[in-house]
């Protein structure tokens, strides 16, 4: 499904004078707006291919019609996100649920959305039919040096794939771990982990990152051998300077204070990238902000102040990807409703009063510190975050545009309802 630009402009215009009100009293409230909007503009979250069609649970998986049936469609997909928004202007492709066979082509059309390829995941964590060995008892861990190989090699050629379609970074997420007391030797697990994880880094071309995402547990519930963040940090510190820890929100133990993993990564220089989610319990994969959006704005005035302390390019110099599982809502409006929370998490964050805060603190003013957070966190950005969308050429409601043109329908006309996208 195409979206013409005039569709998008009709909307905004029938929007514009309400949304003027809007902003005008947001410009009058945020001191630093116009340097707020700019900043929103050249921000991107990659979206996930795995993400555009439903989920499922172990339980069952309800398809919810239209769901791109190839990596083209998902391209499209993401298109249309980022034609509603302009802020999904990169894809995140999983291999191999999604192999570019003409990966030219593939480019190419990426570049007609105006997108482009953020890491490329490899996956050791499922068996595919043809494989020789399997990755039951772990992948880079696993106690058989072919099954090592087998996962080594794989990650080379999902490398090889990101190359062509220009990607840059290569995200590692290991399953591997042990569900009972005694299966694995801690050390060896990690040695063996180590090991592989440097014939993977040095396949990389020179220009490229590693990301290694770490998660408490699921699938395997006694011990994950990239646990933690403590964890991940301790290899990527092994591997090199090209190699860093990812933060998928999703993967702590509960209560786990994000904020502060994220400031100290920072601060080492190891924080790569984000999986961005929202979770009331394990890794749920909800929308972004959609539970805890008071510690997604905490976690952002983190990313913030770190950077900023490291005179870091905000937009391009960590990797921004949403990592979701949709099971019950149309996972392009989940996506939307995704980057609207992250955009707007992310411009209160931008919006914290930083030399008043450091006075606070300085003085330990606890009261004044908090205050200062919260009127950041209070203030209503919707009409900056539209401004800056508007800008960019998006529509100031991306979510009612889509309803309005009926987008999924339209798709489900396209596709068909019983369609599968690859993917969980
Ligand atoms: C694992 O839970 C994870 O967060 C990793 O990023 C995977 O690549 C992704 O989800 C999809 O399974
Ligand atoms: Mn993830």
């Amino acid at each position: 499904m195409q979206l013409e630009k005039y569709k998008i402009q009709q909307h905004n215009d029938d929007l514009l004078t309400r949304h003027q009100r809007r902003l005008n009293f947001a410009v009058s409230e945020i001191e630093n707006a116009e340097a707020i909007i700019q900043k929103l503009v050249d921000f991107q979250i990659a979206i996930p291919s795995w993400a555009l069609g439903t989920g499922g649970t172990r339980f069952g998986r309800f398809a919810g019609g239209g769901e791109p049936r190839s990596l083209e469609e998902k391209i499209e997909d993401v298109g249309l996100l980022h034609a509603l928004n302009q802020a999904s202007g990169a894809i995140s492709l999983h291999i191999p649920w999604d192999i570019p066979k003409d990966a030219k082509a593939i480019k190419t059309l990426a570049a007609q959305h105006g997108l482009k390829f953020d890491a490329v995941n490899s996956n050791t964590f499922q068996d595919q039919p043809d494989q020789a060995l399997s990755y039951k008892f772990g992948s880079l861990q696993n106690v058989d040096k072919g099954v090592r190989k087998q996962a080594i090699e794989h990650n080379i050629e999902v490398i090889k794939h990101g190359i062509e379609l220009g990607s840059e970074s290569l995200t590692v997420w290991l399953s591997d771990g042990s569900c009972f007391p005694g299966q694995l030797n801690f050390r060896r697990a990690y040695q063996n982990t180590l090991e592989s994880l440097h014939e993977i880094y040095a396949a990389m071309p020179d220009n490229w990152k590693m990301f290694l995402e770490y998660k408490a547990y699921e699938p395997n519930f006694y011990s994950t051998t990239v646990g933690d963040w403590g964890q991940s940090y301790s290899y990527v510190q092994k591997l090199g300077d090209r190699a860093y820890t990812l933060v998928d929100l999703g993967h702590h133990l509960p209560n786990a204070n994000i904020e502060q993993i994220v400031a100290l990564l920072l601060m080492e220089g190891k924080l790569g990238g984000f999986h961005f989610n929202d979770s009331k319990y394990g890794d749920d994969d909800l929308t972004a902000g959609a539970m805890k959006p008071y510690q997604l704005f905490l976690i952002f005035n983190e990313l913030v102040d770190g950077m900023d302390a490291r005179g870091m390019n905000h937009a391009t110099d960590l990797g921004w990807m949403i990592d979701a599982s949709h099971n019950v809502k149309d996972p392009l409006e989940d996506l939307l409703q995704s980057v609207e929370g992250i955009m707007m998490a992310y411009a209160q964050a931008l919006s914290v009063d930083r030399k008043a805060l450091e006075e606070a603190q300085s003085i330990s003013d606890v009261v004044r510190c908090q205050e200062i957070l919260q009127n950041a966190f209070r203030t209503d950005v919707r009409s900056i975050v539209a401004e800056a969308r508007l800008r960019a050429g998006g529509a100031l409601n991306p979510l009612g545009l889509f309803r309005q043109l009926k987008v999924r329908e339209n798709l489900i006309a396209e596709r068909g309802l019983k369609t599968v996208a690859t993917g969980l």
